[in-house]
């Protein structure tokens, strides 16, 4: 796909297509299940298979596809592929590269279900998986196997907030002819660009910051390359893991301001998180804007700015954290992030439960963990409602 030379936010408005034969500006939910078979140059009538036009809604839809482009136009891609939900994009990418025998090299601290599914279903199918901590760049190195078919990143991380070396990784990683995936969820586009750093594919939960308004869930995967993408598009639509045109409408109108929004919550952020750094009764706390964070340069490096999740434990462990998250009354105690409201979660009894204790500590989700997401509120209230919770521990 050819980039168009636009500022982001231009982009964020006007990216997209094709465009609706009657003009509408904003691009209709097409609310159907198939498409008569008709030539798209001429609308003459064509036998099945030589159409060249939208066929069926599981395979392509008009609506679908005018996130599918703005999207990629946003992450610098080839293409790109909408999936039913976030899971739906990653289950995706470790069908098309993984199978019996081969490997798959991934962070530690990925979000929980990511993990969970290749140490549960694709194990069960001979997917052998190495998790380390992919901050450190020697653990990568080391983890490396002659089978290793897949380097798959979340940066920063679901709940640690660390920071991977996505250029560096990429370096290793083909060197050895493995392709690399980055799940840029928790940057998106307007603040992270994965496949400018040689990443292959990146992928996001659209739930998040690109739709923002906690009212769908939804996936989307961007490939650099027409090769990566082939051997995604068939994979997602066989498996019927695509998206659902209302989903699709949802998210094109949330995406149209994701810049003010992120904008909005990494102002917030940045203030909540200076804060809760000063507050006496915090132990420790990780956001890539404090120059206390162990990846603060990199962070510098790869991103546009710190984003707006926060994780933080308290001195007082596991028991105040629970009074915190009782008594918070504007912060929503709830999963799910990227939305325009501040959430409030503890991943080692939420997100990440369902991993193994070792696993959990392996990769730093202490029982101490409260993570946020920042929202768009007035930052006056979010600090206030936090404040009136932590006196209470
Ligand atoms: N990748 C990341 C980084 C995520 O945080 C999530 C969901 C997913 C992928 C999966 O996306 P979904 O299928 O839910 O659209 N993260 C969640 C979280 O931290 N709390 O609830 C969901």
């Amino acid at each position: 796909m050819k980039h168009k030379a636009k500022g982001f936010n231009t982009k964020l408005i006007h990216s997209g297509g094709p465009k609706d034969a009657l003009g509408s500006v904003t691009t209709p939910i097409y609310q159907t299940s198939t498409f008569s078979f008709k030539d798209a140059d001429d609308g003459a009538a064509c036998f099945a298979g030589e159409s060249n036009g939208f066929i069926y809604t599981r395979i392509g839809n008009p609506t679908i596809r005018d996130l599918e482009l703005a999207i990629a136009d946003l992450e610098h891609g080839y293409d790109g592929i909408g999936c039913s939900s976030g899971m739906g994009a990653v289950s995706t990418v470790y069908m098309a590269y993984l199978g019996a025998g081969k490997h798959i090299v991934s962070h530690n601290a990925i979000y929980g279900p990511a993990r969970g599914i290749i140490e549960g279903a694709f194990a069960r199918f001979g997917v052998e998986s190495t998790y380390v901590d992919t901050t450190d760049l020697e653990q990568v190195k080391a983890a490396i196997r002659p089978n290793t078919a897949l380097i798959y990143l979340e940066t920063p991380a679901n709940p640690t907030i660390g920071i991977s070396d996505i250029p560096a990784i990429v370096e290793i990683a083909h060197k050895n002819n493995i392709p690399v995936c980055v799940d840029n969820t928790f940057c998106s586009p307007y603040l992270q660009n994965p496949l400018d750093m040689g990443a292959d594919i990146v992928l996001h939960s659209l739930t998040k910051f690109l739709n923002g308004h906690a009212d769908i869930v939804g996936g989307i995967i961007v490939t650099r390359t027409v090769e990566h993408y082939k051997k995604l598009r068939p994979m997602m639509v066989t498996m019927g893991c695509n998206m659902d045109p209302n989903q699709a409408f949802l998210v094109r109108r949330g995406l149209k301001t994701l810049g003010i929004r992120i904008d909005r919550a990494q102002e917030n952020s940045i203030k909540v998180a200076d804060y809760l750094e000063k507050h006496p009764k915090i132990a420790w706390i990780m956001y890539p804007g404090l120059k206390s964070h162990p990846q603060h340069e990199l962070g510098k490096k790869l991103m546009r700015g710190p984003g707006a999740m926060i994780s933080f434990g308290l001195k007082g462990g596991l028991d105040a954290g629970k009074t915190l998250m009782d008594n918070v009354q504007l912060c929503v105690l709830a999963v799910s992030l990227g939305g325009i409201e501040t959430l409030i979660q503890h991943p080692a009894s939420m997100t990440h439960s369902k991993l193994s204790a070792e696993a959990k500590k392996a990769g730093g989700i202490t029982d101490d963990l409260v993570r946020l997401s920042i929202g768009i509120e007035d930052v006056e209230d979010i600090i206030a409602d936090l404040e009136q919770a932590l006196e209470k521990i």
